[in-house]
């Protein structure tokens, strides 16, 4: 290949990337558009740095700038989350997943935690799924029992699973997220039975950063693992809050177990985007859980089988499709995603039971994090709920859709609840 032309045609790439996704509507429930601020900070000199080790104490020079971000985040973080103790160093939810295994458990021991149908995370898996808890740190998997009418964890069916099974790690949290996790409920069951806590937030952090969803730190858990570019719109990058008794493990977890540098201009972009939770985080999140039941009830009212009617749908930002009357979720996903909307086809908890596998599952998961920042509420989520009738029930032409998506689109093109938002979203930056 010739390199002048590879250089030219990646630029191409991304400059085309960006132009599509001003026309989209972006309702991935792990995604999020950071604000001007946390971009620029991601393109700065911090991301050529290397700083090892503690801020204050790396191992490498040239740090006083970098150590005082750091800081800055740890404080912001802590102060955000009323933690005794945080770790802005694992590079991603994954990572600090895989730290704070490392820093409760030992290989062999046993994790309780949700099925990746039932909205675990894949870190959570066992080894015979290649999961990084069985197949990347030795864990011995048993899943919570789970109330699939509810879509959350069966409290008393767990109780009696602990007692008989006595963990090491209980861990609640996950990727499908639309209730709060009974932590207040079955921490201390856990406790008696010599289990630690943990709370896997990646999906949560930014509701529970704005008050609306559960504290898992005051109901119980030990250990909060996160990433932060989801609820909460930071870099993509990861976190974990603790209790002062579980720092210098959950510290020696990260470094040297789990990273060598820790990307220094993720640390820069979050403390910025933790800035902007403190000012703007209770009206931003308040806003993405109206927006989430909106689309619900928007979305059910026009035929669709989404899940939890008589719960509102969801307390989170995300909601879930029974699509099997109209397919399977791959299907739908490319459907839509040739009408301009961007969304994901999620397992339901009866899938495996029914036959179905992650390739071609019987859901769709939608989340309204990004469309929320772009400055859309309960109005616009009907006229998102329409489109998507239009494509999947009335079945018409996606790319007939996807011009009227793409006009639609074009009224929310600014970040909102940050500081600046001069910059449009997704607007590509070029350097001269
Ligand atoms: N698997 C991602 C998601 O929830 O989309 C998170 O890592």
């Amino acid at each position: 290949m010739d390199p002048r032309e590879a250089f030219e045609r990646t630029r191409g790439l991304l400059k085309e990337h960006h132009e599509w996704m001003k026309g989209t509507v972006n309702l991935i429930a792990s995604e999020n558009v950071t604000s001007p601020a946390v971009r620029e900070a991601l393109i700065s000199d911090f991301q050529h740095r290397y700083a090892e080790g503690k801020p204050g104490e790396r191992v490498y020079a040239g740090c006083k700038y970098i150590d005082e971000v750091e800081f800055l985040a740890m404080d912001l973080a802590k102060q955000l989350f009323k933690a005794e103790h945080v770790n802005v160093q694992p590079i991603s939810g994954a990572v600090a997943n895989l730290a704070m295994y490392t820093a409760l458990t030992d290989p062999g021991d046993t994790m309780m935690c949700l099925s990746v149908a039932c909205g675990g995370h894949i870190t959570m898996g066992k080894k015979k799924l290649g999961g990084a808890a069985g197949a990347v740190h030795g864990l011995e998997v048993e899943y919570f029992p789970f109330d699939e009418e509810r879509m959350n964890i069966d409290v008393n069916a767990t109780a009696e699973k602990i007692a008989e099974v006595k963990p090491d790690l209980v861990t609640f949290g996950g990727s499908v997220f639309l209730f709060p996790h009974p932590v207040k409920e079955l921490s201390e069951v856990a406790k008696e039975h010599g289990a630690r806590v943990a709370y896997d937030s990646a999906h949560v952090i930014g509701l529970i950063a704005g008050g609306q969803f559960q504290d898992p730190l005051r109901e119980g858990a030990e250990v909060v693992t996160a990433s932060t570019h989801k609820t909460l719109p930071g870099p993509q990058h990861g976190m974990i809050l603790c209790t002062k008794e579980l720092a210098d493990r959950i510290d020696r977890a990260v470094f040297p177990s789990m990273v060598s540098n820790h990307h220094l201009h993720a640390v820069a972009a979050l403390a910025i985007a933790l800035a902007e939770m403190l000012k703007f985080g209770r009206e931003y999140t308040a806003q993405i859980v109206k927006n989430a039941r909106a689309l619900g009830k928007e979305l059910y009212d026009r035929g669709f089988k989404v899940l939890c009617p008589e719960q509102n749908f969801t307390a989170s930002h995300t909601i879930v499709i029974d699509i099997t009357e109209y397919g399977d979720g791959q299907e739908l996903e490319k459907r839509l995603e040739r009408a301009n909307i961007i969304l994901n086809r999620n397992l339901l908890p009866w899938d495996p039971r029914e036959g179905r596998h992650y390739k071609h599952p019987g859901g769709l998961r939608i989340g309204t994090s990004e469309v929320t920042r772009l400055g859309m509420k309960e109005r616009e989520m009907a006229e998102i709920a329409e489109f998507i009738k239009r494509v999947v029930i009335d079945q018409e032409e996606p790319e007939k859709v996807a011009v009227e998506v793409r006009e639609f689109a074009k009224d929310y093109q600014k970040v909102h609840y940050a500081f600046e938002s001069e910059t449009e979203a997704y607007e590509y930056i070029e350097i001269p």
